[in-house]
């Protein structure tokens, strides 16, 4: 049997590793959400800004759920092997840069005592779009997710990332310590904005005096983050214990592109992420709305077209001409809703973005980028078809990529077999596809009307539902195959 990564010293040569001794630091972030992700995009940045310029800055790690992160790296005392899949080939480096992980329902107190302790500085968060509790229809708080809507009650512990978050800045006001930095690092508009709204509101319902304190001493900056990152497989942890010698549970692979655009407003200080490659800039919108609109709107639109097409993976996708041209249309189109963004050429961005999908050493699945829908459409592909749309162009890309989705929706493949949306509307979805009975027209209105989800200048515009509910009718009615022959023949015209 291979053994289990527990020490540095009998990895082989080629193996990076870190080069700082770790014992001595301190935990100077919190990190909600450690997943894939986190582990191969922040825990990195901060791998190398210790290794160049030390400082307290190991991460105390958090799972909201489940607790097989923490118990596959408690055991490794934090470590973990990241494959990193390049065009070159595959090479594999330990990251030291996470002390333990602990697991909010089984130990709540020890959560709040790690956000609340001296020590911590930032606290960093990749809960997915869907853990904020953020109702889009407001831009407030969704009383209505039963985690928030308990917390509010005064469910103690808290269950919800934003209860965690307050009552811990609670602990830190009463002890008299000083505020910290939130860092949203999930694929939201604004992210920063939206959680210092999400923490302000939550905050003063329950005592005005804590919202304000932490309006004063806490700090909520954007970050715009990239780094394509499938999740772990059998075969991630094999070639890990080919390449390294160990097992490995922990380990993840992702590609070798990686970016980190980061506001820089910190209230008590930073890792020196730079040396990661991490850019600091005094506003992030512009890189975000590019990356929302252009990677992850094409991705979603993939997703959905690829998933029904028979295509497993992105990769797949990319190899089937029609579809890639379709992406290419996607990637175009969202370019033409974007103000310039500094120092970045949107065609090359675009032409990096196709190498990056085409990429055949990353299996990348088109059900694990489908999950999730109604909390990745609204700034993925409705904010844009909606300028689009105020400005009078064209709005194919848009309506396929949605009636792609609202296909998908159906959970039903072109074989009649069924698989689970994962989407936390998935129930109030379900209602609309029963009772629209297969009928195109009946389903598009029925989803295009779920409450808050499409901006009213869409949901009001006849020319966008027809486009929509035609696209959906061939899918529907023709097959999928139909449907992209259709699109491609569009764009050829
Ligand atoms: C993907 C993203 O799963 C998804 O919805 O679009 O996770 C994407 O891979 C990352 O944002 C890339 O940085």
């Amino acid at each position: 049997m291979t053994a289990r990564l527990v020490s540095l010293d009998s990895l082989p040569p080629s193996v990076q590793r870190p080069v700082y001794a770790r014992d001595g630091l301190g935990c100077g972030i919190v990190h909600l959400g450690l997943g894939a992700f986190h582990k191969a995009h922040q825990a990195v940045y901060t791998d190398d800004a210790i290794a160049e310029a030390g400082g307290d800055w190991m991460t105390v790690g958090v799972s909201l759920r489940s607790p097989d992160v923490a118990d596959a790296l408690n055991p490794q005392d934090g470590l973990y092997t990241l494959l990193v899949r390049g065009a070159g080939g595959t090479s594999a480096r330990v990251i030291g840069s996470v002390r333990r992980v602990l697991v909010a329902p089984r130990e709540p107190e020890a959560v709040l005592g790690a956000i609340a302790a001296p020590e911590a500085r930032i606290v960093s968060l990749t809960i997915t779009e869907k853990g904020y509790g953020l109702d889009p229809a407001t831009g407030g708080l969704d009383r209505g997710n039963p985690a928030i809507a308990a917390d509010l009650e005064g469910s103690a512990p808290p269950r919800s990332a934003v209860g965690l978050l307050v009552e811990a800045m609670r602990r830190r006001m009463t002890a008299g310590l000083a505020g910290v930095t939130v860092l949203c690092c999930d694929n939201l508009p604004g992210n920063g904005r939206i959680v210092r709204r999400l923490v302000g509101e939550f905050a003063a319902a329950k005592d005005q005096r804590l919202a304000d304190w932490i309006a004063e001493k806490v700090r909520f900056p954007a970050t715009m983050v990239d780094r394509i990152t499938p999740a772990s497989t059998a075969e991630t942890l094999d070639e890990v214990r080919r390449l390294t010698g160990h097992a490995d549970e922990a380990a993840v692979e992702t590609e070798s592109f990686s970016q980190w655009i980061i506001e820089d407003d910190f209230v008590a200080g930073r890792p020196a992420w730079e040396a990661g490659g991490a850019l600091f800039v005094r506003d992030v919108a512009a890189y975000e709305k590019m990356k929302l609109r252009m990677l992850n709107g094409a991705h979603s639109m993939l997703a959905y077209a690829g998933h029904l097409a028979g295509h497993a993976f992105v990769r797949d996708v990319m190899g089937d001409t029609d579809l890639a041209l379709l992406v290419e249309r996607h990637m175009q189109d969202a370019a033409r809703t974007l103000d310039p963004v500094p120092g970045i050429d949107l065609a090359r961005y675009a032409s990096e973005l196709r190498d990056r999908f085409t990429n055949p050493a990353i299996a990348h699945r088109t059900y694990q980028i489908a999950m999730d829908g109604t909390q990745k459409l609204p700034q993925r592909l409705l904010e844009p078809a909606a300028s689009a749309l105020e400005r009078g162009w064209p709005l194919d890309a848009y309506a396929f990529a949605v009636a792609a989705w609202m296909r998908y929706a159906t959970g039903r493949d072109e074989r009649g077999k069924s698989y689970a949306l994962r989407d936390p509307r998935e129930a109030e979805i379900a209602a609309v596809v029963e009772r629209s009975g297969d009928e195109p027209a009946l389903l598009a209105d029925g989803l295009l009307n779920l409450p808050g989800l499409f901006p009213q200048g869409l949901r009001l515009s006849q020319p966008w539902r027809d486009k929509v509910s035609s696209k959906l009718a061939c899918m529907l009615e023709q097959g999928m195959r139909a449907a992209i022959e259709r699109e491609v023949s569009l764009c050829r015209a």
